[in-house]
This record gives structure tokens, C-alpha cells and sequence, in this order.
């Protein structure tokens, strides 16, 4: 198919802004992935991908990290799984005059959609230090360049090595190993920017960064708790497992400060009631709380807990599994003596007898799922919050028994499994000793540095190369001016991807870029047509093969690309025959099966139909493995976001047709809007306060401590039924917003969703 690049009119001349939905999917989702995908791939290739897409023989969808059901229907895939498809699988290629026409400064003007629109990268290319242009490089010279720069640093710390969470299991092992073969942890990741809260929070208190749940769990649930997610755009497939929980008899619970579509109702499109009839309600209580107001809500839930408890003793808590299990009850019943109501009311915006609520149908439910999303992950009190969380699923025992536990819903597809695989600047010790024993190198054991601090170090010059295996670091990040500016310091600055993105318009001295291979294409390698494996959120492992041909001869697999890159890097330092690991991936993962606890005969159970469970001890046998070998209440100081007169608290969010900094359409249906993103949605009792309203333009400054005014530019202000005083923008054009220094204390992730901030009136944009 011979297909020219789209006019992409990607300025909000045509804004249009109408009343959010109330419900989600249904027959809107079916006739708007159809055609959609029809248009970008062609029919006969959007039947072979469709097809394949997320059955136990085919390719694992891209898109989120939402599990697969153990019974696959035909059609196996959700609205915004077929959109990552159709991006990827989209057989347009960057024409070979691209790089002439088009200089590095002209691409950082355009946008992230239209940059998107441009085709798939199908050759290496090399921007030399002095010149504004990309130009065609073999990969023999590309990997030349990389060896040379990074044996030109006085240390290996001066590079970073960034991981977006698409990467297989096969490349992110491989990747850490050359990065920690080459001397040094610094492996930021995604992650950093994502769940890495959960991981610190759940970690410490259950020994356990991940989900405590399984796929079946859910429809086991008497209670679901969603806290800060977004499913119907971001988990699209997790409204089928939360209608299968809700016909089963389990009472579904939404705490957000945006009444999201997706759960309020669900007109599955799987069945016929969803397709034309009302479909299903799904929360019995939406909680409208305000941004950062879970800690509060959380303990207070779990502060009528205990006092119902102290009303009739012996008949509330699960004082078997409290006394074989856990331990710090007493210090976290003595904290929530104190707790003042006056204060939890104002952190939450809630009225009393909401809390009382939630907290009678916790104490009604044997059986309690909680889940949540970057609404809780992206504030400065994530940790804790997430903590609370532990705390009050601990108090009735909904922890490691059928339908109960915490339960983070991961985000990129495979980003779980990367941490799995090692991609973590501080990965403990008996990971960096297993990797020594199979090996036979020393690993470095000082820490690396993770996203934030990457940055830091770029801006400081304590870093000077970055290569990045997928994402889009520099829109990705907060504060966009400053990481723009750390990036155009680096000497070099390499992206290994599919498409083009800000990361490869923004870049050091010298640029690389160099195209990847999708989940949809076929691998082949010296030892045949490869496939490689991802981990759900749920912790299963699957296989994923892809069906198409691949775009272009002269892109490669991640998994070659860092074969290539280690054995030109490295040359014979390393005892790893990069050549017999790139032509077999059996070959990766017997290793990976000696290293990776869980992952013991990987190569047999990775080929039973399905794929494989990993343990899981708070799931499996209710064993702790944290430092005390008990699951841990937590003591949290509650603290409260003030948040002056006059100033709102900013969140940004995920549009219906975007994956994070990847546009498939300047529209969000489900919130109303079409054709635009700079919008600003705010409640009209607060617009009516500013003195403002809907229709107008304002500049959004961002109050930080260090007196820098970080202003995003007329926003269209949309009246909008969210909670009081907080306001909502899109991810990743709020990034200029948010401050370096601004994140999650402990996790050190951009507090990206309570951002104090100012409005002032502006004039609309002349288009
Ligand atoms: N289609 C699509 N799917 C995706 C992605 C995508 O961009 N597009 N991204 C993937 C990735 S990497 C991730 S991490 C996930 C993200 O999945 P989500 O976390 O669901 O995505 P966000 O758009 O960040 O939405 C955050 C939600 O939390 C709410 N929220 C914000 N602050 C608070 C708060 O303080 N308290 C509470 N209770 N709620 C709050 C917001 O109103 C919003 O509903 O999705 C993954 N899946
Ligand atoms: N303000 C604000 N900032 C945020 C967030 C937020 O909610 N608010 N969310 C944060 C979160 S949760 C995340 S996860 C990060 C996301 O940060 P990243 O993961 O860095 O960003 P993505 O937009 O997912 O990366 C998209 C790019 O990946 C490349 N790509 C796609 N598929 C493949 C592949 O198969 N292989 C390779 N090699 N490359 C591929 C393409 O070139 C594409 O342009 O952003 C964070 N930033
Ligand atoms: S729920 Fe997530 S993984 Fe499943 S098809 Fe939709 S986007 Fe893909
Ligand atoms: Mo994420």
C-alpha cells in the first residue's frame, strides 16, 4: 500500500467542546477502531493483526499492561489496543529525502501528533556534532560512534541508559547486562516516572512491589475499590473483568476527582445488551475527592474500622491472620486515635457520611480488591498514600485469600517485566550476585541514577551520553524546559524506536536514532523466526510473536540492537556470546531461567499454552518477605496540600486517543472534547470565583518554591464537573509545569498531579 503521510492539522483552530459521556465503549468504540485501523493498515493487514492480537499464539498488545483473560474470545482486544496496533503496524515509512528536508530545529518545532504521523524510522541515522541534519549511517558505524563516545568518559556513570516499559524481557535483560558489564547502574526507566511509588510502598510493607491479585481474583471481589485510575481509556479490557465482578454480586467503588466515563457505566461491546442496550452500571459510590486527598480518605476508612471493631472486640478484625502475620498494629491504632475529621474533610472534599459509607461496605465485604493508577503514584505523599492502602487491607486480612489484595495496574505493556528483568538502577544485591555467578564479571554495587536524577546530572554535566531504548524521555519528564536543556548538553544522545518523537528533535551534540522492530513484525534471526516474552500486571508471562513482515530490512530487533551494541562496546570483556544470544532467544532466557528468581525452566513453561504464573508470597502462602518477615503497618503523618486563595491544584491526565506522549488523534471523547488539548478543565464554581469562564483563554503558571514562573499558554478554560479547587490538563503539555525538584518523596517520581497553580485571563490564539 502506497500511502502518503496525513495532513495532520494538529493546531486547536477547530477546538469543539461538548458534555462529558457517561458512559464508556459500547458502539461508538467499535465504529471508531475499525475503520480507524482499516484506514492505517489496509484491510488485509488490519485482519492479520487484529486476529493475532492478544491469542495464546500471537503478539501481546503494546498498549497497557491490563492481563489477558484465561478463556480468549476471537476478538481479544479493546478500542485503544487497536489504535497502538494500527500506529505501529501503519506500513508508511519516513521517505529517504526526510532528513534533507526536514533539519533537527524544524522537527522540535512540530508536534508530537504530526511528528507521530511521519511514518516508521526504517534506516540508522547520524547527526554529527555541528550539523542540523540526520543522515543515513550503516549500523556498523552507528555502534562505532556509541563505542567510541562511550569509551572516550572518564567513567561510566557519564552515560545513562533510559528503558521505556514496550521492551521484551529478552532486550531488557541483555540491555542491563552490556549497561552493567560496561560499569556502571544506571538504569532509569519509565518506571521512575510511573508505579515506581508502589514499588517503594508495597516493597516495604509486603516485601511484594506488584499486584497481590490474579486475572480471576476480580470476579471473586465483593468489593473493588478504584483509586486514581482511568481504566476506560487506559485499561480499556478491565471494564470486562469489573462487569463479570459486578454481575457476580460485587459493589464497585470510584474515588477520582473527574467523574470518568468508563467508571460510571460500561456498554461492553462484546455483548449485545452493551451494544445497544444501557449496559452496566459500574460504581455504587463515586467518591468526588479532591487531588491528593487519598491519605486522608484512607485513614479515616480504616479509623471507623477500628472503631467498629472497639464497639463490639473480637468481631471486626482478622485477629488470626493480624497475629500470624502482621505487625506495628498497636503504633498505627495509636496514630489514628489522633486523627482529626476536620482535617480529613477538608484534604478530601468529602462530606462524612461519603466515608462513612465506604467504610460500612469495607466492613460488609469479606473480600476486598483496592487498584489504582498514577492518581495515586504522582504526588508527594505517594508512598505513604499508597501505604494506607496496605494498612487498611491488612486490618481484615484481604490479603493473600481468593478475590482480595492490592492491586497496582501497571501501565506500558512490559514495564513490569523490565524491573523483573533487572532494569532498575538499584537493583538489590542478590540480583547484581546472581548475575556475577552466571557471568562472571563484577557488577557495579554502587546505585545508579534514576530518571530525575539523570536529568540532574545532564544539566550538571556529570553526564554526557544518554541512549534510550524506546519512550520519549525529554517529553516524558517534568520540567521540559529544564530537560530540554539537559539533553542538548549530553555529547551524545542515542533513541532506539519505532517512530519518530520530541526525544529525537531534542538532542546532544551528536544524535543517533536507530529503528526498532515492533511486537507486530516477525523476528527472524540466524536460528529462526524468534518470539519473545512479556509480564501483565498480574505477574503472568507470555509469549508474544509477531505475524507481519517487517517494515524495513534494515531495521532490527531490540534484542539485536543490543547484542550488536554490547559486543561493539564491549568486545571479548564480557564472557556472553552475544552472536549465539542474538541468533537464539532460548538461548537469553536459559540464562535469564538462572538469574531471575520465578523464572526457573523458563523455556518449557514459557511454551505451555498461556504462559506462566510467578510466585507471588503475600498472594500465594501469605509470606512476608520484608525485613522483619511480617507484613508491616505503617505510621503516616498526614499532611495536607495548602493551597493558597485564588490558586488551584493542577493534575495532568491521558486523553482518550493518546498513549502517553503518543497522539492518535487531537480528540477525547469520552471528556467531550474534539480536535484539541489546550484545554484547562475547571469547576464552574471555581471559574465563577476567578472571575472567569467557560470560553475564556488563561496562562497557567505553576507556583514552585524556587521562584522560577513556569507558565503554560492560553489554555481554553472548559467548565467542567470536577472536584472543587482542582484543576485538570493534559500529559505531556503540563510537563512545563511541573519542577524538577517537585516529586514523590521517597520515589523520587514527578509529583506531575498536584501542582499548585495560578490562572491569568489571556486572549485566545490567532490561528
Ligand atoms: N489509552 C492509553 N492507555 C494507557 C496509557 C495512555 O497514555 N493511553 N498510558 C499507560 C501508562 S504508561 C499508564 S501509567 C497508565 C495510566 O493510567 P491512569 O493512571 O488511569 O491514567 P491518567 O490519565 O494519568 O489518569 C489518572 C486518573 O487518576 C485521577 N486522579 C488524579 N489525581 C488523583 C488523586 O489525587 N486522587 C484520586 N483518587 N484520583 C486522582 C485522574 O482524575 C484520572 O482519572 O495507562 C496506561 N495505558
Ligand atoms: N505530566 C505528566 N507526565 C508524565 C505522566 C503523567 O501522567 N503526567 N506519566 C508518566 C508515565 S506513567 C510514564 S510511563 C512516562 C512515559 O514515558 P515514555 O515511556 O518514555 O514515553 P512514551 O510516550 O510511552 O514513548 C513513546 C515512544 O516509544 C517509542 N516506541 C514505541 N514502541 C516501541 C517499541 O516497540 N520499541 C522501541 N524501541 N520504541 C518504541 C516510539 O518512538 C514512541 O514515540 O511518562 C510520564 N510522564
Ligand atoms: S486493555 Fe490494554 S492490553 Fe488489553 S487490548 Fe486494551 S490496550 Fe491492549
Ligand atoms: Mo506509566
Amino acid at each position: 500500500m502506497d500511502r502518503k503521510p496525513p495532513v495532520v492539522h494538529d493546531s486547536d483552530a477547530e477546538l469543539r467542546v461538548s458534555a462529558p459521556k457517561r458512559s464508556a465503549a459500547g458502539l461508538p468504540s467499535l465504529t471508531e477502531t475499525l475503520p480507524h485501523a482499516v484506514q492505517q493498515m489496509g484491510p488485509a493487514r488490519a485482519w492479520k493483526t487484529l486476529r493475532a492480537m492478544n491469542q495464546k499464539d500471537g503478539f501481546d498488545c503494546m498498549s497497557c499492561a491490563w492481563p489477558d483473560p484465561p478463556d480468549r474470545k476471537l476478538a481479544e482486544f479493546c478500542e485503544n489496543g487497536a489504535k497502538a496496533v494500527g500506529w505501529e503496524a501503519d506500513p508508511l515509512k519516513i521517505p529517504a529525502g526526510f532528513w534533507d528536508e526536514n533539519d533537527v530545529g524544524s522537527l522540535a518545532g512540530r508536534s508530537e501528533y504530526w511528528l507521530g504521523q511521519q511514518g516508521r524510522l526504517v534506516e540508522p541515522v547520524y547527526k554529527p556534532a555541528g550539523s542540523e541534519h540526520y543522515r543515513p549511517v550503516s549500523w556498523d558505524e552507528a555502534f562505532g560512534i556509541i563505542a567510541r563516545e562511550l569509551h572516550s568518559l572518564d567513567s561510566p556513570d557519564q552515560a545513562t541508559f533510559y528503558t521505556s516499559g514496550r521492551t521484551s524481557n529478552e532486550a531488557a535483560f541483555l540491555y542491563q547486562l552490556f549497561v552493567r558489564a560496561f560499569g556502571t547502574n544506571n538504569l532509569p526507566d519509565c518506571s521512575n516516572m510511573c508505579h515506581e511509588s508502589t514499588g517503594l510502598a508495597m516493597g516495604e510493607t509486603i516485601g511484594v512491589g506488584k499486584s497481590a491479585v490474579s486475572y480471576t481474583d476480580f470476579a471473586k471481589a465483593e468489593l473493588i475499590i478504584i483509586m486514581g485510575q482511568n481504566p476506560g481509556t487506559c485499561h480499556p479490557r478491565m471494564l470486562t473483568a469489573l462487569e463479570e465482578a459486578k454481575l457476580a454480586g460485587a459493589s464497585i467503588v470510584a474515588v477520582n476527582p473527574l467523574p470518568e466515563a468508563g467508571l460510571i457505566n460500561f456498554k461492553n461491546p462484546q455483548r449485545p445488551r452493551g451494544l445497544i442496550g444501557k449496559g452496566t452500571d459500574l460504581a455504587d459510590q463515586f467518591l468526588q475527592i479532591r487531588l491528593a486527598g487519598d491519605m486522608a480518605l484512607l485513614q479515616a476508612v480504616s479509623k471507623r474500622v477500628l472503631d467498629a471493631e472497639a464497639k463490639a472486640p473480637g468481631t471486626v478484625l482478622d485477629h488470626a491472620f493480624l497475629a500470624e502475620h502482621c505487625q506495628g498494629l498497636a503504633e498505627f491504632q495509636a496514630h489514628l486515635a489522633d486523627l482529626d475529621e476536620q482535617e480529613v474533610l477538608a484534604a478530601t472534599g468529602l462530606r462524612s457520611g461519603e466515608i462513612d459509607e465506604l467504610a460500612a461496605r469495607y466492613l460488609r465485604a469479606e473480600r476486598v480488591i483496592i487498584t489504582w493508577a498514577m492518581g495515586l503514584t504522582q504526588h508527594k505523599k505517594a508512598v505513604p498514600t499508597i501505604k494506607e492502602i496496605v494498612n487498611l487491607l491488612l486490618l481484615r486480612g484481604n490479603i493473600g485469600k481468593p478475590g482480595a489484595g492490592p492491586s497496582p495496574i501497571r501501565g506500558h505493556s512490559n514495564v513490569q517485566g523490565d524491573r523483573t528483568m533487572g532494569i532498575w538502577e538499584k537493583m538489590p544485591p542478590r540480583f547484581l550476585d546472581a548475575l556475577q555467578q552466571e557471568f562472571g564479571f563484577e557488577p557495579p554495587r554502587k546505585d545508579g541514577v534514576d530518571v530525575v536524577d539523570s536529568i540532574r546530572g545532564m544539566r550538571d554535566g556529570r553526564i554526557k551520553v544518554l541512549i534510550a531504548l524506546g519512550g520519549n524521555l525529554v517529553h516524558a519528564v517534568s520540567d521540559t524546559a529544564v530537560a530540554e536543556a539537559a539533553v542538548r548538553s549530553t555529547r551524545l544522545s542515542v533513541q532506539i524506536s519505532t517512530k519518530l518523537n520530541r526525544s529525537h528533535a531534542v538532542v546532544g551534540e551528536q544524535a543517533l536514532i536507530l529503528p526498532a522492530l515492533g511486537r507486530t513484525e516477525i523476528d527472524r534471526q540466524a536460528g529462526g523466526e524468534q518470539f519473545v516474552t512479556v509480564e501483565d500486571t498480574v505477574c503472568a508471562v507470555h509469549a508474544s510473536a509477531g505475524r507481519l513482515e517487517p517494515i524495513s530490512a534494515d531495521a532490527l530487533s531490540e534484542v539485536s540492537i543490543v547484542c550488536r551494541l554490547a559486543r561493539a562496546v564491549l568486545g571479548d570483556s564480557v564472557p556472553a556470546d552475544w552472536a549465539a544470544l542474538e541468533g537464539n532467544y532460548d538461548a537469553v532466557r536459559e540464562h535469564i531461567s538462572h538469574v531471575v528468581p520465578g523464572f526457573e525452566d523458563f523455556n518449557t513453561k514459557i511454551r505451555h499454552s498461556g504462559g506462566f504464573v510467578l510466585p507471588h508470597g503475600p498472594r500465594d502462602e501469605r509470606s512476608f518477605p520484608t525485613a522483619t518477615g511480617k507484613a508491616m503497618f505503617t505510621v503516616n503523618a498526614l499532611e495536607t496540600i495548602q493551597v493558597p486563595a485564588g490558586r488551584l491544584l493542577l493534575q495532568s491526565v491521558r486523553s482518550h486517543d493518546q498513549f502517553n506522549t503518543t497522539m492518535y488523534s487531537l480528540n477525547d471523547r469520552y471528556r467531550g472534547v474534539k480536535k484539541g488539548r489546550m484545554v484547562l478543565f475547571v469547576h464552574p464554581g471555581d471559574l465563577a470565583e476567578l472571575g472567569l469562564s467557560d470560553g475564556g483563554y488563561v496562562d497557567v503558571h505553576s507556583e514552585a518554591d524556587d521562584g522560577v514562573d513556569r507558565v503554560l499558554r492560553q489554555l481554553r478554560l472548559i467548565s467542567y464537573p470536577t472536584a472543587r479547587g482542582c484543576a485538570t490538563a493534559y500529559y505531556p503539555e503540563a510537563n512545563v509545569l511541573v519542577p524538577l525538584d517537585s516529586t514523590a518523596e521517597g520515589s523520587n517520581t514527578p509529583a506531575s498531579k498536584s501542582v499548585v497553580v495560578r490562572l491569568e485571563p489571556a486572549a485566545a490564539p490567532q490561528y
